[in-house]
């Protein structure tokens, strides 16, 4: 990427990371119990790249929409990233003790409270959408709270995780890896690109285009995240390192190697920019998005 390019888009995410920071500083707005406030805002108010919000943010630009109104969805894709990885640390599923640099939520306030924590932003993430997103015709609002629905449950992370977790101590065949990774990851950022045009009421072509980049960069997503687990160290990535090889977890580069998987996120990255060639320079944050996931370090 052309420096003058990687420059604009630093500056792009950290205006569009401020502003999602500061929605999210004000969006817990429970009282009592103080306990579970706590709990809800120490994994949601520090750390984290915020993609999903910037996502949805930009996508919501692309279609011609005022990204203010996509805040409270940008919002709420933030919310239920963050109890999907409150659980996902959990003794019962990947038992970490370090998420976003810091001891995780259930180190921090037992797992009884982390489960109810992640419940609770999990509930409040729809009521973003359907109870604080004024100004949106609720006919999008409807179609968004459908979408997140799918993308959060059964069809998405939840089926995800349920094969992740089953895949644990065996090889499984790409195609099941595939699988874990389209669901477990690559569905929220999908909701999140396609939640921002569904707000500014994007025409059934574009939110197919922007599908399409959708799906290519979070399944590129995962594979990058599979890479860096192998070469990056924990302090960079603000979690344990090299827990897959321990877990003896199924990866792109256990299954390919980390050239050939490093060469998979590429094409996966052409192919996302390429869906979105009709859309010219309005689509350039979200390209530079997409370079992004590969250059990323953490
Ligand atoms: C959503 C109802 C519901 C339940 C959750 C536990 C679970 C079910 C799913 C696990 C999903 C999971 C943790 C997937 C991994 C996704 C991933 C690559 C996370 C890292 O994302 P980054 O790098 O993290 O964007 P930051 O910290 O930057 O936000």
């Amino acid at each position: 990427m052309a420096y003058q390019q990687l420059f604009e888009l630093e500056t792009y995410l950290q205006a569009k990371k401020v502003q999602v920071e500061a929605a999210l500083a004000e969006a817990v707005t429970l009282e009592q119990p103080a306990s579970l406030r706590q709990a809800m805002e120490y994994s949601l108010l520090v750390g984290g790249k915020r993609l999903r919000p910037v996502l949805c943010l930009a996508s919501c630009e692309l279609a011609g929409g005022e990204p203010r109104l996509a805040l409270p969805t940008a919002c709420a894709l933030e919310m239920i990233h963050t109890m999907s990885l409150i659980h996902d640390d959990l003794p019962a599923m990947d038992d970490d003790d370090l998420r976003r640099g810091r001891p995780t939520n259930h180190k921090m306030f037992g797992e009884a409270m982390a489960i109810l924590a992640g419940d609770a932003l999990l509930c409040q993430a729809f009521e973003m959408v359907a109870g604080r997103s004024s100004g949106v015709p609720a006919q999008r609002l409807l179609a968004v709270t459908a979408e997140l629905a799918r993308a959060a449950g059964a069809p998405g992370l939840v089926g995800g995780q349920v094969v992740d977790l089953d895949s644990e101590g065996k090889r499984v065949p790409l195609e099941t890896l595939e699988f874990i990774h389209l669901h477990k990851t690559a569905a929220l950022l999908e909701v999140s690109v396609i939640s921002g045009a569904l707000i500014a009421g994007a025409a059934e072509a574009l939110v197919a285009d922007l599908r399409r980049y959708a799906r290519n960069i979070g399944l590129a997503f995962q594979i990058i995240d599979d890479i860096l687990d192998v070469t990056a160290d924990s302090a960079t990535l603000g979690k344990t390192a090299g827990k897959d090889l321990l877990t003896e977890k199924s990866t792109y580069p256990a299954l390919l190697g980390l050239e050939a998987s490093r060469r998979s996120a590429t094409q996966l990255i052409t192919a996302a920019k390429a869906a979105l060639a009709p859309q010219g320079e309005a689509a350039r944050p979200l390209l530079a998005l997409a370079d992004f996931i590969t250059t990323r370090n953490h």
